[in-house]
């Protein structure tokens, strides 16, 4: 790709409108683009004006609002107390067990400010990484919060990951702290937290500390010295802390996430063009208003839904919250529809997953509440079907709140594509359209764009400013993963399916890779297989995810038993999903292991999945003749039509 210097634009251009994505015509869209963006990073507070949009000479490592500095926990707390807004709510916290917290931008202001006093007085310094293993409860969002404000990137692993998950983690980000909790309660119950971090920190001798919250009041191992409480350690800090400013480009966070290989990548963020793409998504996407709107984004804070739009999208914009610790069925089934009528939640975004589970559970269950709160609607986390789309519109919207579909990735940091609230009549199961100042393109193998209703991949044919700035430690990776199979045009590669329809509108059909889709969650086929073949009585493993009604996708195992191996298939199957889930998490627990003597391979050895997935679905197995051996399908076959 070509260094670009002459799309560079100095804040004090004249703002103009949106100039939206001419298809085809980057070069006079950018320009207009790149004021875009000029113009939402007004919605932040810059210590220092940045002097350039974009430089994007040193292509695909991009810097956004060059020269400009500032600091994000500031633009997210203070000046909202600055501006007079102190008493407004923040978060409404619920706990699982019926608890509640409510958190003023006033009482946020002191909570971050203990948190990062006491962050400093353990000695870390801007650019030092912070691991944070919390349950959905208000210090997550203090911690985080407190990390940005020094300048410490912090790396946020999701509560359900194993210890070997967490370790990989901290290991890779050579985390200074690790921040976490006693336990945390699941489906009515209080489980261990800190019996498992202590495991993930066994052998991490970059971790000094090890921060503790006191949610459950369960017994925790100890170690004194490393081992510190936060109920001690922040509660006794001052509550006044003054910001210091950052570049813009100073790394925010790392997040990890699933590829086509093995082992996750650490993607990083940085601050400034990220908090501006935050902002603006979650304003113009939800049509936010902070005076009227109470908003529930129902993400855990360990996936980046949770990282942009329950923290920092949301705050950067003043917005009322309501933040939920626990399951959506404990201790009942009306457990979310009654957060939303107690708490008037107008704004509700949630998962296609989570929807599908509401339809099994019967329309009768919302029905109960009184949810005419409710003004929008909001889906990520995979295409959302037809059907259930519908459902959501008319069983929680009342038939009146539009349903936005927001396609976006965790290396898009924001939204990326999604219908405007009070645009054109919305279609059940299409994002539609690039937002204002983004640019994005279905195109075919050789990268040119595809017609009215035809299909290729979804590539992104412009940078945007919340874009990851790379793989943390692996320029190479961040290159080979996302710009090198469409190196030619210069466009990134999202990994996703897509196809316009006749009016131009793209709808989404899923990862063309080797990226499972599992509740919104993505793992990747190599990522299970390595944790299976990691198991003693496995010889080898291939992992498909083959549609399922509720989670959309599932993970379905094959795997070859070593010789000698003697188990039934019951037993096989029940501790190969223990392994996985000690592994990697429950998230990655196959829904079903099948026993088989060989594994469909090409001539080049590569295994042939689609031929697996035909299997997992019940399908009839399609053409085999690039299988070195074409019988080994039979063998598949007959084996499995015998129970074995
Ligand atoms: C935000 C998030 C990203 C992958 C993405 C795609 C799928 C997300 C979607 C969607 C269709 C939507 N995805 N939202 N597919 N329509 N509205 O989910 O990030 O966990 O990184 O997953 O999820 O396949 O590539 P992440």
């Amino acid at each position: 790709m070509s260094p670009r210097s002459d799309h560079r634009v100095r804040s004090d251009s004249p703002p103009t409108a949106a100039g939206e994505a001419v298809p085809g015509q980057p070069g006079q869209a950018g320009d207009d683009r790149l004021a875009f963006w000029a113009r939402q990073a007004e919605r932040l507070h810059w210590d220092t004006e940045w002097t350039t949009v974009l430089d994007w000479s040193d292509a695909p490592f991009a810097r956004w609002f060059v020269g400009g500095r500032l600091n994000v926990a500031y633009n997210c707390v203070d000046r909202h107390v600055e501006a007079g807004h102190g008493d407004q709510v923040a978060f409404h916290w619920e706990g699982e067990p019926g608890d509640t917290r409510t958190i003023t931008y006033a009482d946020l202001r002191r909570e971050v400010c203990k948190t990062a006093n006491a962050l400093l007085s353990l000695g870390l310094t801007a650019g030092d990484r912070v691991a944070i293993q919390l349950p959905m409860i208000p210090e997550a969002v203090f911690a985080m919060l407190a990390c940005a404000r020094l300048g410490l990137p912090h790396s946020v692993v999701f509560g359900g990951f194993s210890p070997a998950a967490l370790q990989s983690r901290i290991e890779d980000a050579e985390a200074r702290l690790l921040i976490t909790s006693d336990g945390q309660y699941r489906r009515g119950r209080a489980e261990p937290m800190k019996a498992g971090t202590d495991e993930a920190t066994r052998n991490t001798p970059c971790v000094e500390h090890v921060l503790v919250v006191r949610r459950t009041g369960i017994d925790v191992p100890w170690t004194d010295g490393r081992d510190l409480w936060w109920h001690e350690l922040v509660d006794a800090q001052s509550d006044q802390h003054t910001p210091e400013d950052f570049d813009a480009e100073h790394p925010l966070f790392i997040l990890y996430t699933s590829g086509t290989t093995g082992r996750p990548k650490g993607i990083l963020h940085t601050s400034g063009g990220y908090l501006t793409q935050a902002a603006y998504t979650h304003g113009t996407v939800f049509g936010l208003d902070p005076e009227a709107d109470v908003y529930w984004c129902t993400a855990d804070i360990g996936w980046i839904t949770g990282h942009s739009y329950i923290v920092y999208g949301p705050l950067a914009n003043r917005t009322t919250s309501v933040m939920y610790e626990g399951t959506p069925n404990t201790p009942h089934e009306g457990r979310h529809f009654e957060i939303i009528e107690k708490y008037g939640v107008t704004v509700y975004y949630t998962a296609p997953t989570l929807i599908r589970t509401f339809m099994k559970w019967g329309e009768d269950v919302p029905a109960r509440y009184d949810l005419s709160s409710i003004g929008v609607l909001g889906s990520v986390g995979e295409p959302i079907n037809p059907e259930a789309w519908r459902w959501y519109r008319k069983h929680i919207g009342g038939d009146r709140a539009p349903v936005v579909d927001t396609w976006w990735q965790t290396e898009t940091g924001t939204i990326m594509i999604a219908p405007l609230p009070g645009g054109p009549a919305a279609k059940p199961g299409s994002a539609q359209t690039p937002l204002p100042g983004i640019s994005a393109k279905v195109v075919d193998d050789q990268g040119r764009q595809v017609g009215k209703g035809e299909s290729g991949y979804l590539v992104l044919d412009q940078p945007w400013p919340s874009m990851l700035r790379g793989v943390w430690g692996d320029d190479d990776r961040y290159r080979e993963t996302y710009w090198s199979r469409f190196a030619a045009q210069g466009h990134y590669f999202a990994g996703d399916g897509a196809r316009y329809d006749e009016d131009g509108d793209i709808w989404l059909l899923g990862r063309v890779d080797d990226v499972m889709n599992v509740s919104g969650h993505r793992i990747s086929t190599a990522e299970v297989e390595s944790a299976l073949v990691s198991h003693p009585a496995v010889a080898e493993a291939a992992v498909v995810g083959a549609s399922d009604a509720t989670t959309g996708q599932a993970i379905v195992a094959f795997v070859i038993l070593r010789g000698g191996t003697v188990w039934s298939a019951g037993d096989v199957s029940g501790a190969l999903r223990e392994h996985v889930a000690q592994e990697i998490g429950p998230i990655a627990k196959p829904r079903q292991i099948m026993v088989v003597p060989e594994l469909p391979k090409t001539r080049s050895g590569k295994i042939m999945r689609r031929l697996l997935r035909d299997v997992a679905e019940n399908r009839e197995v399609g053409d085999v003749t690039t299988l070195a051996d074409a019988s080994v399908m039979d063998l598949i076959n007959a084996g499995l039509a015998d129970g074995s």
